[in-house]
Protein backbone atom coordinates (compact mmCIF):
# COMPACT_ATOMS: atom_id res chain seq x y z
CA UNK A 1 0.00 0.00 0.00
CA UNK A 2 1.24 3.27 -0.80
CA UNK A 3 1.38 5.50 2.32
CA UNK A 4 0.62 9.26 0.85
CA UNK A 5 -0.06 10.26 4.54
CA UNK A 6 1.73 13.93 5.37
CA UNK A 7 2.57 15.64 8.55
CA UNK A 8 3.91 18.89 9.69
CA UNK A 9 7.43 17.66 8.70
CA UNK A 10 6.23 17.88 4.78
CA UNK A 11 5.78 21.36 4.94
CA UNK A 12 7.49 24.72 5.41
CA UNK A 13 5.63 27.41 7.55
CA UNK A 14 5.92 30.90 6.13
CA UNK A 15 3.82 33.17 7.78
CA UNK A 16 0.65 33.55 9.87
CA UNK A 17 -2.65 34.75 8.13
CA UNK A 18 -5.59 34.48 10.20
CA UNK A 19 -5.93 33.36 13.65
CA UNK A 20 -8.94 33.09 16.25
CA UNK A 21 -9.50 31.15 19.80
CA UNK A 22 -9.50 28.02 17.48
CA UNK A 23 -6.09 27.99 16.42
CA UNK A 24 -4.45 30.10 13.67
CA UNK A 25 -3.97 30.02 9.89
CA UNK A 26 -0.69 29.95 8.50
CA UNK A 27 0.66 30.17 4.64
CA UNK A 28 2.69 26.76 3.83
CA UNK A 29 5.07 25.49 1.37
CA UNK A 30 4.61 21.62 0.61
CA UNK A 31 8.70 20.90 0.47
CA UNK A 32 8.09 17.95 -2.40
CA UNK A 33 6.10 20.27 -4.72
CA UNK A 34 6.78 23.66 -3.93
CA UNK A 35 2.76 24.33 -4.19
CA UNK A 36 1.54 27.56 -1.55
CA UNK A 37 -0.92 25.81 0.72
CA UNK A 38 -2.98 27.66 3.59
CA UNK A 39 -3.05 25.16 6.92
CA UNK A 40 -5.40 25.70 9.51
CA UNK A 41 -4.87 24.57 12.81
CA UNK A 42 -7.45 23.66 15.66
CA UNK A 43 -7.15 23.10 19.23
CA UNK A 44 -8.44 20.05 20.08
CA UNK A 45 -8.92 21.23 23.89
CA UNK A 46 -10.68 24.61 22.21
CA UNK A 47 -13.00 22.47 20.42
CA UNK A 48 -14.02 19.96 23.06
CA UNK A 49 -14.11 22.98 25.50
CA UNK A 50 -16.82 24.46 22.71
CA UNK A 51 -18.65 21.43 22.27
CA UNK A 52 -17.63 21.66 18.50
CA UNK A 53 -16.48 18.28 18.40
CA UNK A 54 -19.28 17.58 15.66
CA UNK A 55 -19.12 20.40 14.11
CA UNK A 56 -15.13 19.77 13.35
CA UNK A 57 -16.66 16.29 11.73
CA UNK A 58 -19.18 18.03 9.63
CA UNK A 59 -16.31 20.66 8.72
CA UNK A 60 -14.10 17.14 7.63
CA UNK A 61 -16.65 15.48 5.80
CA UNK A 62 -18.40 18.04 3.94
CA UNK A 63 -14.98 18.97 2.55
CA UNK A 64 -14.39 15.70 1.28
CA UNK A 65 -17.47 15.64 0.19
CA UNK A 66 -17.57 19.22 -2.27
CA UNK A 67 -15.82 19.99 -5.37
CA UNK A 68 -16.30 23.15 -7.16
CA UNK A 69 -14.79 26.07 -8.17
CA UNK A 70 -15.41 28.64 -5.71
CA UNK A 71 -15.28 26.58 -2.43
CA UNK A 72 -11.74 25.80 -1.19
CA UNK A 73 -10.44 22.33 -1.23
CA UNK A 74 -9.18 20.47 1.27
CA UNK A 75 -5.84 19.16 -0.12
CA UNK A 76 -4.92 17.02 3.01
CA UNK A 77 -6.06 16.62 6.71
CA UNK A 78 -3.74 15.37 9.44
CA UNK A 79 -3.79 15.40 13.46
CA UNK A 80 -1.34 15.16 16.53
CA UNK A 81 -2.52 14.34 19.78
CA UNK A 82 -3.12 17.78 20.68
CA UNK A 83 -4.45 19.92 17.23
CA UNK A 84 -6.20 18.78 14.12
CA UNK A 85 -4.43 20.23 10.47
CA UNK A 86 -6.55 20.72 7.78
CA UNK A 87 -4.35 21.94 4.47
CA UNK A 88 -6.30 24.42 2.02
CA UNK A 89 -5.89 25.63 -1.12
CA UNK A 90 -4.57 28.96 -0.83
CA UNK A 91 -6.48 32.21 -1.87
CA UNK A 92 -3.83 34.79 -2.65
CA UNK A 93 -6.48 37.35 -2.67
CA UNK A 94 -7.42 37.16 0.90
CA UNK A 95 -10.74 37.61 2.52
CA UNK A 96 -13.49 39.56 0.94
CA UNK A 97 -13.82 41.49 3.93
CA UNK A 98 -10.51 42.83 3.58
CA UNK A 99 -11.12 44.23 0.49
CA UNK A 100 -14.72 45.51 1.60
CA UNK A 101 -13.23 47.26 4.59
CA UNK A 102 -10.74 48.78 2.44
CA UNK A 103 -13.33 49.90 -0.41
CA UNK A 104 -16.10 51.18 2.17
CA UNK A 105 -18.37 49.39 -0.68
CA UNK A 106 -18.51 47.52 -4.63
CA UNK A 107 -20.56 48.36 -7.08
CA UNK A 108 -22.79 46.65 -8.04
CA UNK A 109 -20.86 44.87 -10.96
CA UNK A 110 -18.32 43.54 -8.43
CA UNK A 111 -21.22 42.87 -5.44
CA UNK A 112 -22.69 41.07 -8.41
CA UNK A 113 -19.77 39.44 -9.34
CA UNK A 114 -18.67 37.98 -5.82
CA UNK A 115 -22.67 36.83 -5.31
CA UNK A 116 -22.55 34.66 -8.24
CA UNK A 117 -20.08 32.54 -7.25
CA UNK A 118 -21.62 32.32 -3.78
CA UNK A 119 -24.91 31.16 -5.88
CA UNK A 120 -23.27 28.38 -7.47
CA UNK A 121 -21.04 27.70 -4.38
CA UNK A 122 -24.45 27.59 -1.90
CA UNK A 123 -26.40 25.85 -5.34
CA UNK A 124 -23.60 22.75 -5.47
CA UNK A 125 -24.11 22.40 -1.70
CA UNK A 126 -27.92 22.22 -1.43
CA UNK A 127 -28.09 19.65 -4.20
CA UNK A 128 -25.77 17.70 -1.87
CA UNK A 129 -28.14 18.37 0.94
CA UNK A 130 -25.66 20.53 2.84
CA UNK A 131 -26.91 23.98 4.36
CA UNK A 132 -23.63 26.34 4.83
CA UNK A 133 -25.52 28.28 7.41
CA UNK A 134 -22.36 30.56 7.87
CA UNK A 135 -22.11 33.02 4.68
CA UNK A 136 -20.82 36.44 5.61
CA UNK A 137 -17.58 38.39 4.42
CA UNK A 138 -14.82 37.02 6.79
CA UNK A 139 -15.58 33.08 4.92
CA UNK A 140 -15.08 34.36 1.66
CA UNK A 141 -11.88 34.37 -0.02
CA UNK A 142 -10.30 35.92 -3.65
CA UNK A 143 -8.04 33.49 -5.27
CA UNK A 144 -5.78 34.72 -7.76
CA UNK A 145 -7.70 35.17 -10.36
CA UNK A 146 -10.37 37.11 -8.89
CA UNK A 147 -12.91 34.60 -8.17
CA UNK A 148 -14.79 34.33 -4.69
CA UNK A 149 -14.75 30.92 -2.69
CA UNK A 150 -16.44 30.19 0.63
CA UNK A 151 -14.19 28.36 3.52
CA UNK A 152 -15.01 27.27 6.77
CA UNK A 153 -17.94 24.25 7.10
CA UNK A 154 -18.15 24.57 10.97
CA UNK A 155 -20.98 25.48 10.87
CA UNK A 156 -23.02 23.59 8.01
CA UNK A 157 -25.65 20.99 8.41
CA UNK A 158 -25.38 17.69 6.21
CA UNK A 159 -28.39 15.38 5.43
CA UNK A 160 -30.53 18.58 4.85
CA UNK A 161 -33.46 17.82 2.50
CA UNK A 162 -36.67 20.70 3.28
CA UNK A 163 -36.49 23.60 3.64
CA UNK A 164 -37.64 23.61 7.53
CA UNK A 165 -35.68 21.06 10.07
CA UNK A 166 -35.08 22.67 13.47
CA UNK A 167 -31.97 22.94 15.16
CA UNK A 168 -29.82 25.20 17.21
CA UNK A 169 -27.65 27.86 16.10
CA UNK A 170 -24.22 29.26 17.10
CA UNK A 171 -23.50 32.07 14.29
CA UNK A 172 -22.57 35.85 13.02
CA UNK A 173 -25.62 37.44 14.54
CA UNK A 174 -26.26 40.10 11.57
CA UNK A 175 -26.77 37.57 9.08
CA UNK A 176 -29.12 35.13 10.81
CA UNK A 177 -32.56 34.50 9.55
CA UNK A 178 -35.72 35.40 11.06
CA UNK A 179 -37.03 31.09 11.40
CA UNK A 180 -32.89 30.47 12.58
CA UNK A 181 -33.78 33.53 15.34
CA UNK A 182 -36.78 32.03 16.24
CA UNK A 183 -35.49 28.49 16.84
CA UNK A 184 -38.13 27.27 14.26
CA UNK A 185 -35.82 25.57 11.73
CA UNK A 186 -32.90 26.02 8.95
CA UNK A 187 -33.58 24.88 6.07
CA UNK A 188 -31.75 26.05 2.86
CA UNK A 189 -33.53 28.98 2.96
CA UNK A 190 -31.49 30.11 5.68
CA UNK A 191 -28.28 30.24 3.04
CA UNK A 192 -30.41 32.64 0.53
CA UNK A 193 -30.90 35.09 2.93
CA UNK A 194 -27.24 34.83 4.08
CA UNK A 195 -26.96 35.65 0.21
CA UNK A 196 -29.19 38.94 0.72
CA UNK A 197 -27.29 39.87 3.56
CA UNK A 198 -24.11 39.37 1.92
CA UNK A 199 -25.20 41.75 -1.02
CA UNK A 200 -26.84 44.09 1.09
CA UNK A 201 -23.16 44.21 3.23
CA UNK A 202 -21.24 44.33 -0.15
CA UNK A 203 -23.45 47.21 -1.86
CA UNK A 204 -23.85 49.65 1.85
CA UNK A 205 -20.56 48.96 3.79
CA UNK A 206 -23.22 47.68 6.57
CA UNK A 207 -24.95 44.11 7.45
CA UNK A 208 -28.80 44.53 7.23
CA UNK A 209 -30.49 46.02 10.28
CA UNK A 210 -26.94 46.78 11.51
CA UNK A 211 -26.95 48.58 15.05
CA UNK A 212 -24.29 47.49 17.75
CA UNK A 213 -27.36 46.86 20.43
CA UNK A 214 -28.31 43.18 20.37
CA UNK A 215 -31.75 43.04 21.41
CA UNK A 216 -32.27 45.92 18.67
CA UNK A 217 -30.86 43.69 15.96
CA UNK A 218 -32.87 40.78 16.90
CA UNK A 219 -36.04 42.82 17.06
CA UNK A 220 -35.53 44.39 13.29
CA UNK A 221 -34.31 41.11 12.00
CA UNK A 222 -38.25 39.26 13.05
CA UNK A 223 -40.12 43.09 12.74
CA UNK A 224 -38.95 45.14 10.70
CA UNK A 225 -38.53 46.67 6.69
CA UNK A 226 -34.99 46.98 5.68
CA UNK A 227 -34.14 50.27 4.07
CA UNK A 228 -32.62 50.98 1.61
CA UNK A 229 -30.12 54.02 0.61
CA UNK A 230 -31.29 55.67 -2.62
CA UNK A 231 -28.17 54.78 -4.92
CA UNK A 232 -29.15 50.74 -4.51
CA UNK A 233 -30.39 50.46 -8.17
CA UNK A 234 -34.26 49.04 -8.53
CA UNK A 235 -32.92 45.47 -9.50
CA UNK A 236 -30.84 45.10 -6.67
CA UNK A 237 -33.76 46.23 -4.33
CA UNK A 238 -36.38 43.94 -5.64
CA UNK A 239 -33.72 40.90 -5.52
CA UNK A 240 -32.67 41.53 -1.73
CA UNK A 241 -36.43 41.99 -0.79
CA UNK A 242 -37.27 38.79 -1.85
CA UNK A 243 -34.51 37.10 -0.17
CA UNK A 244 -35.60 39.11 3.04
CA UNK A 245 -39.13 37.81 2.87
CA UNK A 246 -39.09 36.32 6.47
CA UNK A 247 -41.08 33.21 5.95
CA UNK A 248 -38.99 31.33 4.67
CA UNK A 249 -41.33 29.10 2.44
CA UNK A 250 -42.05 32.10 0.70
CA UNK A 251 -38.40 33.62 0.33
CA UNK A 252 -37.09 33.90 -3.13
CA UNK A 253 -34.99 30.48 -3.72
CA UNK A 254 -37.06 28.45 -1.48
CA UNK A 255 -38.89 26.80 -3.95
CA UNK A 256 -38.26 23.37 -5.82
CA UNK A 257 -35.85 24.61 -8.22
CA UNK A 258 -33.38 26.24 -5.02
CA UNK A 259 -31.18 28.76 -7.00
CA UNK A 260 -32.88 28.82 -9.95
CA UNK A 261 -35.06 31.44 -9.09
CA UNK A 262 -32.26 33.58 -7.47
CA UNK A 263 -30.39 32.98 -11.01
CA UNK A 264 -33.30 33.91 -13.09
CA UNK A 265 -33.51 37.38 -11.68
CA UNK A 266 -32.90 40.69 -13.21
CA UNK A 267 -30.24 41.58 -11.29
CA UNK A 268 -28.12 38.62 -12.21
CA UNK A 269 -29.40 39.26 -15.78
CA UNK A 270 -25.40 39.79 -17.16
CA UNK A 271 -24.29 36.59 -15.87
CA UNK A 272 -23.55 33.39 -18.18
CA UNK A 273 -24.07 31.26 -15.59
CA UNK A 274 -22.06 28.56 -17.68
CA UNK A 275 -19.13 30.79 -17.90
CA UNK A 276 -19.14 31.43 -14.62
CA UNK A 277 -19.06 27.85 -13.54
CA UNK A 278 -15.79 27.05 -15.67
CA UNK A 279 -14.26 30.22 -14.67
CA UNK A 280 -14.25 31.99 -18.21
CA UNK A 281 -15.24 35.47 -16.97
CA UNK A 282 -13.07 38.22 -16.40
CA UNK A 283 -13.20 39.11 -12.88
CA UNK A 284 -13.17 43.00 -12.30
CA UNK A 285 -10.76 43.10 -9.65
CA UNK A 286 -7.97 40.88 -9.65
CA UNK A 287 -5.85 41.10 -6.31
CA UNK A 288 -2.23 41.70 -6.52
CA UNK A 289 -0.51 38.80 -5.46
CA UNK A 290 3.09 38.87 -7.00
CA UNK A 291 4.46 40.57 -3.99
CA UNK A 292 5.17 38.32 -1.14
CA UNK A 293 2.89 35.29 -2.77
CA UNK A 294 0.00 37.95 -1.39
CA UNK A 295 0.49 38.40 1.91
CA UNK A 296 -0.22 41.53 1.14
CA UNK A 297 -3.52 40.72 1.25
CA UNK A 298 -3.54 39.82 4.48
CA UNK A 299 -4.02 41.88 8.04
CA UNK A 300 -0.38 43.06 9.22
CA UNK A 301 -1.74 41.81 13.35
CA UNK A 302 -1.48 38.27 11.84
CA UNK A 303 1.85 38.52 10.21
CA UNK A 304 3.18 40.34 12.80
CA UNK A 305 2.91 36.93 14.76
CA UNK A 306 5.65 33.97 14.49
CA UNK A 307 4.71 31.11 11.75
CA UNK A 308 5.38 28.32 14.57
CA UNK A 309 3.21 25.42 15.23
CA UNK A 310 3.55 25.23 19.14
CA UNK A 311 3.16 21.35 18.45
CA UNK A 312 2.38 18.93 21.25
CA UNK A 313 3.42 16.17 18.96
CA UNK A 314 5.31 15.36 22.14
CA UNK A 315 1.99 14.49 24.36
CA UNK A 316 1.68 10.92 25.57
CA UNK A 317 -1.64 11.06 24.28
CA UNK A 318 -2.35 9.06 21.35
CA UNK A 319 -1.85 11.02 18.46
CA UNK A 320 -5.31 9.61 16.20
CA UNK A 321 -7.41 9.81 19.24
CA UNK A 322 -10.53 7.37 18.62
CA UNK A 323 -12.68 11.09 18.80
CA UNK A 324 -11.07 11.88 15.51
CA UNK A 325 -10.83 8.64 13.71
CA UNK A 326 -10.65 9.11 10.34
CA UNK A 327 -10.01 12.40 9.92
CA UNK A 328 -6.46 11.96 8.21
CA UNK A 329 -7.27 12.85 4.40
CA UNK A 330 -5.48 13.25 1.16
CA UNK A 331 -6.94 14.48 -2.12
CA UNK A 332 -6.96 11.71 -4.72
CA UNK A 333 -5.15 12.71 -8.27
CA UNK A 334 -6.96 11.23 -11.37
CA UNK A 335 -4.57 8.92 -11.17
CA UNK A 336 -5.42 7.47 -8.25
CA UNK A 337 -8.84 5.75 -7.76
CA UNK A 338 -10.55 7.26 -4.64
CA UNK A 339 -10.61 3.68 -3.34
CA UNK A 340 -8.96 2.20 0.05
CA UNK A 341 -5.53 1.89 -0.89
CA UNK A 342 -5.44 5.76 -1.10
CA UNK A 343 -7.69 6.21 1.95
CA UNK A 344 -6.19 6.88 5.07
CA UNK A 345 -8.67 5.36 7.33
CA UNK A 346 -6.98 5.21 10.48
CA UNK A 347 -7.78 1.81 11.45
C1 LIG B 1 -7.02 29.87 2.18
N1 LIG B 1 -6.34 30.90 1.71
C2 LIG B 1 -6.21 32.00 2.45
C3 LIG B 1 -6.73 32.10 3.71
C4 LIG B 1 -7.45 31.04 4.26
C5 LIG B 1 -8.03 31.09 5.53
C6 LIG B 1 -8.75 30.03 6.02
C7 LIG B 1 -8.89 28.89 5.25
C8 LIG B 1 -8.32 28.83 3.98
C9 LIG B 1 -7.59 29.89 3.47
Amino acid sequence: MVDRSVSMENFTLLSVIGKGSYGKVLLVRKKDTGELLAMKMLKKDYIASRNQIEHTKTERNVLEKVNHPYIVKLKYAFQNPKKLYFVLEYCPGGELFFHLSRAQRFDEARARFYASCMVLALEHLHQLNIVYRDLKPENILIDADGYAKITDFGLSKENITGNTGANSFCGTPEYLAPEVLRKIGHGKAVDWWSLGALIYEMLTGLPPFYTRDREKLFHSILNSELNFPGYISPPAKDLLQGLFIKDPSQRLGSGPTDSEEIKSHPWFAGIDWVKLLNKECQPSFVPNVIRDHGLNNFEEEFKRLPPVDSAGAESKLPAQSPTYQGFSYTESTDLQSNDLETMDLES
